[in-house]
């Protein structure tokens, strides 16, 4: 088999990104090593930036999500047993975030691929890639019993933190910086309406605890909890009661609580690889780097380093010319860190670390109590939340 772009994994990254290159008839082959049903189980973002909304819209998926999402202007802050809003919309003249799925926005992209006959291989076993540092590379993989080749002009490594494109870069040419935190994130989904109609992060003594939901019948609540901690010791009446106790009074009295769909624990990492390319061989979204998820930034970036990826594949196959691949790494990593830096930066105000004592609580509410009252610090929440413009400082 052969085409022009083989894209591994079948995430949003590698979903959005052939859809694009669809869009401006450039070939590609998706690879995922899961069932599409797999893909569409795991429960992951939530929150989608104006520049992710405008990319679904670009790529012709964005019907469902402008009829089903829900467009929020604002979030509260809790601390000290007080809510505080910030106003995205007012603090960055206009702007807003929209609640739509990761799992609703893979299957609209799913979607889109199987009606325009695309080629996805799902349960794709043992992909490998080839011959990236030359002008032919390729990638094999095992499918019913056969092993199977595609050759291709480049190969775009969407497959996550646990793929086979970032670890089969050569070591000598990658730079890894990484910071893993010493908590995870209980997440629980369940349909119940959302105790508020915009989100709440909760800074609380006894940890952190977020209120998000999917649709108004849908929530989806965090709390954070020891790295020790086992998703089966949680019954869902646990989580409940944990999560009343670290909200205010208004909202322990509006939660409704009923059983979960989902339960499940994800820790809490800061991660980039240097550079995103190797010869023919892109990374982008989690492939590349993962962020802490307080920022709501993961599914974003992934879909901002497809847009820049995107655009150089264009420039090369439309004007012949390599500029755009050649600068693909630096326009990437510069909104990376910028992400990278504020979801550090979020989630070392809000959580709680074990070994850092009452006097840190204490520096959290100092600063969260300048931030919610300084113009100009809301605004720097406010300006990163809803995502920085592609092009900035560029
Ligand atoms: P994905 O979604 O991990 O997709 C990668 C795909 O590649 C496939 N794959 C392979 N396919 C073929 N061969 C191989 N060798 C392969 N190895 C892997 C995988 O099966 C998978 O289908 O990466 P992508 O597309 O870059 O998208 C990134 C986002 O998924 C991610 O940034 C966010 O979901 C991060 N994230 C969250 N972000 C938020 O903004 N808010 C959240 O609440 C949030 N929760 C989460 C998350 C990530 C999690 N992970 C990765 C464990 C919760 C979890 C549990
Ligand atoms: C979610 O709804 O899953 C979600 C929302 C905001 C975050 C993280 C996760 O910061």
């Amino acid at each position: 088999m052969r085409t022009q772009v083989a894209i591994i994994g079948a995430g949003p990254s590698g979903l959005l990104l052939g859809q694009l290159l669809h869009k401006a008839g450039i070939a590609a082959i998706v690879l995922e090593r899961q069932t599409g049903d797999y893909v569409l189980t795991r429960i992951r973002a939530g929150i989608l930036e104006q520049v992710c909304i405008d990319l679904m819209d670009e790529a012709g998926v964005g019907t469902r999500m402008h009829k089903e999402g829900l467009v929020h202007g604002g979030f509260d802050m809790l601390f000290k047993g007080e809510r505080h809003r910030i106003d995205m919309n007012k603090l960055t003249g206009g702007k807003n975030v929209m609640v739509y799925g990761q799992t609703e926005l893979t299957k609209d992209l799913m979607d889109a691929r199987a009606a325009a006959g695309l080629t996805t291989v799902y349960e794709a076993a043992n992909v490998q890639v080839h011959d990236f540092d030359s002008k032919n590379p390729r990638v094999t993989y095992e499918k019913d019993g056969k092993t199977h080749e595609i050759q291709c002009d480049f190969i775009a490594g969407c497959d996550g933190f646990h793929g086979v494109c970032r670890a089969s870069a050569p070591r000598s040419a990658i730079r890894e910086y990484e910071k893993v935190d010493p908590f995870g994130w209980l997440g629980l989904l369940s349909d119940t309406p959302p105790v508020h109609e915009e989100l709440i992060y909760a800074n609380s003594s006894r940890g952190f605890a977020l209120c998000s939901m999917r649709s108004e019948t849908r929530s989806r609540y965090y709390l954070q909890v020891p790295l020790t901690d086992k998703v089966e010791e949680w019954s869902d009446e646990a989580f409940w009661q944990e999560l009343r106790l670290r909200l205010d009074p208004e909202a322990r009295e509006q939660l409704v609580t009923g059983p979960s769909i989902e339960k499940s624990i994800a820790p809490l990492r800061s991660f980039v690889t240097e550079p995103l390319r190797f010869g023919r061989m892109f990374l982008a979204g989690d492939a590349g780097h993962i962020v802490p998820p307080t920022g709501a930034k993961g599914l974003n970036l992934a879909a901002t380093d497809v847009k820049y990826l995107f655009n150089g594949l264009v420039e090369y196959y439309q004007d012949k010319s390599e500029a755009g691949i050649d600068r693909y790494s630096e326009l990437a990593l510069k909104r990376i860190w910028r992400a990278e830096r504020f979801s550090w930066w979020f989630t070392s105000l809000m959580h709680r670390f074990p070994n850092e004592g009452e006097i840190a609580q204490k520096f959290q509410e100092a600063e969260l109590d300048y931030l919610i009252h300084s113009e100009a610090g809301s605004r720097s929440i406010a300006e990163n939340y809803v995502g920085l413009p592609l092009d900035f400082g560029h």
